[in-house]
């Protein structure tokens, strides 16, 4: 059975484990990283000499980096919609994949660690405030393709809304003030109801 190595409370983990879920791939998770650690030892440097999680294992192949390990799972299930069979559908579900991490991932970051990880007293309110400026701005972006279509790249749920949908949990569940997205927020309701996405990415932050 294939491994995933990381802890519950990774976005980047869950990204795997909800895709994982949806496409109906069994993995087993063991809890590396964080409070367990385990991420700097030897034996995992071997697979993931960047020491972070998730590493998945199927076999004697390792991969890492999320995203990479998102289109891996789908593409060896090889079924539409998750992994579609369009290479223009494919390309667009790409092109939102990395949109993420180039646009979204560090805003989101910043709004993270400064809200869940950082004490009051030590909130530096300057980097929070332009975090979620930019945030916001980028989410509308989202926001306003989202205005015709249901998911990402279009009526059906693929691995393009995989890497936004977990960190829109975020966005929609930490304390702040955001700017009303609508298409955004249905959307997300639409994830929010699935019980995959439940029992993967709606976990306590932490
Ligand atoms: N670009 C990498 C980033 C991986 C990453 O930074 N993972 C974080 C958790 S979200 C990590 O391993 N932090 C150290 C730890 O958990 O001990 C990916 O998408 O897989």
């Amino acid at each position: 059975m294939i491994q995933i190595l990381g802890r519950p409370n990774s976005i980047n983990v869950q990204k795997v484990m909800w895709c994982a879920a949806e496409i109906g791939i069994s993995v087993e998770r063991n809890d590396i990283g964080g409070a367990f650690g385990g991420n700097n030892t030897d034996a995992y440097l071997a697979k993931n000499p960047n020491g972070v999680v998730p590493t998945l294992v199927d076999g004697d192949f390792f991969l890492w980096e999320s995203n990479a390990i998102v289109r891996y799972l789908c593409e060896r299930q090889g079924a539409a919609p998750w992994f579609p069979q369009s290479l223009h559908d494919r390309a667009h579900c790409n092109q939102w994949m990395d949109w993420y991490l180039t646009s979204l991932h560090a805003s989101m970051t910043t709004i993270f660690w400064q809200l869940i990880r950082t004490i009051d007293e030590d909130r530096d309110h300057a980097a929070l405030n332009g975090a979620i400026e930019k945030a916001s701005v980028t989410w509308a972006l989202l926001d306003t393709h989202l205005q015709s279509r249901d998911f990402v790249t279009g009526d059906e749920l693929t691995m393009g809304d995989v890497p936004v949908g977990c960190s829109a949990y975020r966005w929609h569940t930490m304390d702040f003030d955001r700017p009303e997205l609508p298409n955004l927020k249905r959307w997300w309701d639409r994830l929010a109801a699935r019980d995959a996405y439940q029992q993967h990415v709606m976990l306590p932050l932490t």
